[in-house]
């Protein structure tokens, strides 16, 4: 990474200047077609030309690549590292295209090649390489890195298979198929196989003098390095996102091999393979799979090796290494990574012990991402000492020591130290792995307001009474104004910037800049439009969904969409029970009351885990609810209903702008945060939530009178679970106009109602996520929404104002904060 041999000049001279005019454009995706791709303008379709564009356009990041890569080496900065197991980045060519600037030049060079852009862009895949909010948030925060001229790098896992791909099958169940989205060659990554480590399993490890250990034997495989270029918006800075993929190591197993044993030695190649193959689907539940076990130890060693390869390039010392290196750990997953470096540390570099805890205290920042007790990671005893049996060894060493010290300071409280301790008693024990992130670590944030309070009051309280609150703050997520206004929305970030009379860059930058358009609420030519671009992104949503599943929707209805992972504290089941339930209230009106009901669309959209029983079945009822819904002449045209399968980040692009009103409707305090809230204020829509998340931050910014809450608040779950608990009262009683919707669904008005009776139960018997104490005021909400949508002139203004104050909700906010507050670095302007 230092600068080679031979003359600066004449290297320069050498790298092929930016294609940046059209005629340059053309020829370089003319260049990749006959070369690259081997083909030729007559046969070539539109996976061709998307492949020969891509390829033209990466060229372009790799020589700001390389640029930023050579600065970074040269003036050493302080960087930060973000481990994520999870980076859902959805498309690519599209989001470099707008990153670069290129965009109008690549749209007019693709045209006088005879293809529309548009049509390439929607060849590719999306990476998919994530469950949710917390995958697309380390997407996003990329973005805003490379955008600030950070030195920041992500490192996860290249996962041959990512998220799976959902069907919908004839009872109207999900079905899971892999995803293969590496099919196609893959234009967005580079293989480094001059990158490699060699990551060991297994083995056992022998105790030295002092904390000192020695690790061997057992099974060793290969971790290759695969970079893909993240261009920041309108600068040169173009960051890592390096991601892992296993290998069987070179003469694997050559005994056995020897020995005519070629089985065993395919087999043990397989098995290092399996390492990065597939993604595990499971978002917030912990499995305690082994393989997941090797895929987060294979990670955080081969990320941990890069880094300190890279730091030990500087010819600094070690004990300068928190100087230059901040680790953020995106939740617990990447937790191992604490303990490997106390191991080279100690093992390897011969770093005293205490100085190596220094060390390591001072490199890591741990994000939590959700207090579920479910969510809460804990790996076996006995499955560790198998796989890592050296890093439990550290482990209990960490343990010992730390308990010795909050015995000093809370002498004698046995409770508490059980509580503190990294190992939970049992049959098996268990490592705690949000106990070793947090000791291991300089800082701890939740992240949202309301999240962060209660990591600080429920599963860090001990930890705060022994640190000190300092240790534990917050940092609000956010979202990339790129992708979620302009990317997903040009028609409204063009009438921004019209009106703003300021280019898109000023507030795709500054995304504070929206608050201009409060001078505009009241202005009707300009109501106008804001309303014809809603109008046009539903248009292009009702097209998306008759090309891909051939239904046609009503696009003067209100649409009303929930999109995001099927859970039960996320209560897609409030929403399909109030589904059917205004269903059968326009069932009860007279014809010519009905005429008089606005019409409404419902869109639903996510992915349960495949394992998640309660989840899948909600899907189940949601898709047959929908049959009965859709055909009955009486409501069709004023109550429609749709589960658009396969939800992704490239489907949430197409909804999100089209949404009047969105569901955030999670029981009070078990959403972290929420990011999808974000995106859909960001882009004009209103929310109806529950006091949760970063819904009470989104509030506190645009005005409670524009969001529509509804539901108990935090404090009042714990005792009404417990009510439901000890004084359970029946559904009849508690909640009449729920109780009749279970009903219709058990009577089988939806299909075979026997089929839903567990989840009807999970309603009837402990309501652990609080349906019934919520479902009254939800369905009120649900109202007041109707009432507002009938002034529409009052609505559009909601909406611009809704827009206006989504500043704050921008992801370069929140990466500023990590930025300055934890990791104490600072932007590089790469030359
Ligand atoms: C969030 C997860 C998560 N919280 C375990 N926790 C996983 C936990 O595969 N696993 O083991 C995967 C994911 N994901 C989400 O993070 C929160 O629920 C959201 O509220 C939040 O907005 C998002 C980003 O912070």
């Amino acid at each position: 990474e230092k600068w080679p041999i031979g003359d600066e000049k004449v290297w320069k001279e050498g790298i092929p200047g930016l294609t940046q005019d059209t005629p340059e454009i053309t020829k370089s995706v003319v260049h990749h077609v006959h070369t690259s791709l081997a083909r030729q303008a007559y046969n070539l379709d539109n996976l061709g030309a998307y492949q020969a564009a891509a390829l033209s356009v990466r060229d372009n990041l790799l020589v700001n690549w390389n640029d930023t890569q050579l600065q970074y080496s040269r003036k050493t900065p302080k960087r930060a590292y973000y481990l994520s197991l999870e980076f859902l980045m959805g498309r690519t060519l599209d989001n470099a295209l707008l990153n670069l600037g290129l965009k109008d030049k690549y749209q007019d060079g693709i045209t006088k090649l005879g293809f529309n852009l548009e049509d390439l862009i929607d060849q590719e895949r999306d990476a998919g390489l994530g469950n949710g909010g917390l995958g697309r948030l380390a997407a996003c925060y990329l973005d805003s890195s490379a955008s600030q001229e950070l030195p920041v790098w992500g490192y996860g896992l290249r996962y041959k298979y990512g998220i799976f791909q959902q069907h919908i099958g004839p009872d109207g169940s999900q079905l899971e198929a892999p995803d293969p989205w590496l099919e196609h060659d893959n234009p967005w990554e580079l293989a480094r196989t001059d990158v490699t480590y060699q990551i060991r399993f297994y083995g056992h490890s022998e105790r030295f003098e002092g904390n000192k250990g020695i690790w061997s034997g057992g099974q060793e495989v290969l971790a290759i390095a695969y970079d893909v270029p993240i261009p920041g918006y309108e600068t040169k800075t173009t960051n890592n996102l390096r991601l892992w993929e296993s290998r069987p190591k070179r003469g694997f197993d050559l005994q056995s091999f020897n020995a005519g044993d070629y089985e065993r030695a395919v087999e043990a190649s397989n098995s290092a393979e399996a390492i990065t193959s597939v993604l595990y689907p499971n978002d917030h539940t912990t499995f305690g799979k082994e393989l997941r076990l090797k895929q987060q130890y294979f990670w955080t060693a081969a990320s941990l090796a890069d880094i300190i390869r890279r730091f030990k390039n500087t010819d600094k010392p070690l004990t300068e290494f928190p100087e230059y290196v901040s680790i953020q750990l995106n939740d617990t997953h990447p937790t191992l990574a604490i303990p490997e470096l106390m191991r080279i540390l100690v093992d390897e570099e011969d770093v005293p012990w205490d100085q190596a805890w220094q060390i390591t205290t001072n490199t890591f920042f741990y994000t939590n991402h959700t207090v579920l007790p479910e969510a809460l990671e804990k790996w076996p005893i006995p499955l560790l000492e198998n796989l890592l049996p050296r890093h439990l060894q550290i482990i209990y060493d960490i343990n010992l020591e730390f308990l010795q010290a909050v015995d000093k300071k809370f002498p004698g409280d046995k409770e508490k130290l059980a509580r503190m301790s990294l190992i939970e008693e049992g049959f098996p024990k268990n490592l705690r792995m949000a106990n070793l992130a947090c000791i291991g670590s300089r800082k701890v944030n939740g992240v949202a307001e309301l999240h962060s309070e209660l990591v600080r009051e429920t599963i860090m309280k001990d930890f705060v009474d022994f640190y000190g609150v300092s240790k534990f703050s917050n940092v609000t997520n956010g979202i990339t104004p790129r992708r979620w206004l302009d990317q997903c929305n040009p028609g409204l970030s063009n009438l921004i910037s019209e009106t703003l009379k300021i280019p898109k860059a000023v507030f795709l930058k500054d995304l504070y800049k929206l608050e201009g358009l409060l001078e505009f609420v009241d202005n009707p030519a300009f109501q106008k439009k804001w309303a014809a671009v809603k109008q046009s992104n539903k248009e292009r949503l009702a097209k998306h969904v008759e090309a891909t599943l051939g239904l046609k929707i009503n696009t003067r209805a209100m649409f009303d969409v929930q999109i995001k992972r099927l859970h039960e504290y996320k209560r897609q089941t409030l929403n399909i029970m109030g589904v059917i339930h205004r269903y059968l209230t326009l069932k009860d009106l007279s014809p010519a009351e009905r005429k008089k009901v606005n019409p409404k669309v419902v869109f639903f959209a996510g992915k349960a885990a495949p394992g998640y029983y309660i989840a899948k079945l909600t899907i189940r009822l949601i898709v047959n609810v929908a049959r009965v819904i859709n055909n009955d002449p009486d409501t069709k045209d004023i109550l429609s209903l749709y589960f658009l399968p396969d939800y992704s980040v490239s489907l949430a692009e197409v909804l999100i702008p089209a949404s009047d009103i969105s569901q955030h409707i999670s029981t009070a305090g078990t959403e972290a945060s929420g990011t999808s809230n974000m995106k859909f204020c960001l882009n004009g829509g209103l929310l109806v939530g529950t006091v949760d998340g970063a819904n009470i931050e989104i509030a506190e910014e645009v005005g409670e009178s524009n969001v529509f809450f509804f539901g108990h608040l935090t404090p009042a779950v714990e005792d009404l679970r417990y009510q439901h608990m000890y004084h359970p009262v029946p559904i009849e009683q508690k909640c009449p106009p729920l109780a009749r919707v279970l009903n219709e669904v058990s009577s089988g008005r939806f299909g075979d109602g026997g089929v839903y009776e567990p989840l009807l139960n999970t309603i009837r018997q402990h309501d652990y996520y609080l349906l019934t104490e919520d479902f009254d005021s939800y369905i009120r909400a649900l109202e007041l929404v109707d009432e507002a949508y009938q002034d529409r002139t009052e609505w559009i203004k909601k909406s611009i104002r809704t827009t206006a104050k989504m500043g704050k909700f921008s992801s370069d906010r929140a990466i500023q904060d990590y930025a300055q507050e934890y990791w104490n670095i600072e932007s590089t302007k790469v030359e």
